[in-house]
């Protein structure tokens, strides 16, 4: 049996546990904060039979690894002008997600 700990962006949190239970995961949520940038971040627990961690990781992966997007934004912001220009939006590419995972043995589970 393993624990994977699961430090995720705070936006990745829905998508990543409701994937995981419907898949079978059971997943306990803690709230957490990074102790060099203060930033709140969501860890998650999950204890899978030593053959479901890949598949575990796989949606973890998915939901809340490092992932390109595009974003619309006004093209006076990006140059670094404080007011908004009458010009349309330009798409930017945006680098979300990422996370930070452990996978540690377990010795014994117990429900009481
Ligand atoms: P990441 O390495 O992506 O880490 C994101 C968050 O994951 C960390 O938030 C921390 O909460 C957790 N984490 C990562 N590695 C860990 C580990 N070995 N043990 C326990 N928790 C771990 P923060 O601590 O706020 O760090 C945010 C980002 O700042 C890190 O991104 C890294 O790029 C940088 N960083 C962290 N500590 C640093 C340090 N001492 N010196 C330079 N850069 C640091």
């Amino acid at each position: 049996m393993k624990m994977i700990m699961a430090i995720l962006h705070k936006d990745d949190e829905l998508e990543t546990i409701e994937e995981l239970n419907i898949a079978g995961y059971m997943v306990t949520k803690l709230a957490t904060t990074g102790g060099f940038l203060k930033k709140k971040s969501t860890t998650i627990m999950v204890v899978v039979d030593d053959e479901k961690v890949a598949e575990a990781l796989k949606i973890i992966k998915k939901n809340s690894g490092e992932r390109k997007t595009i974003t619309y934004a006004n093209p006076a912001l990006i140059s670094g002008q404080s007011s908004m220009s009458a010009a349309p939006s330009v798409p930017i590419n945006v680098q979300v997600g990422g996370s930070t995972i452990f996978v540690l043995n377990v010795e014994q589970m117990e429900k009481y």
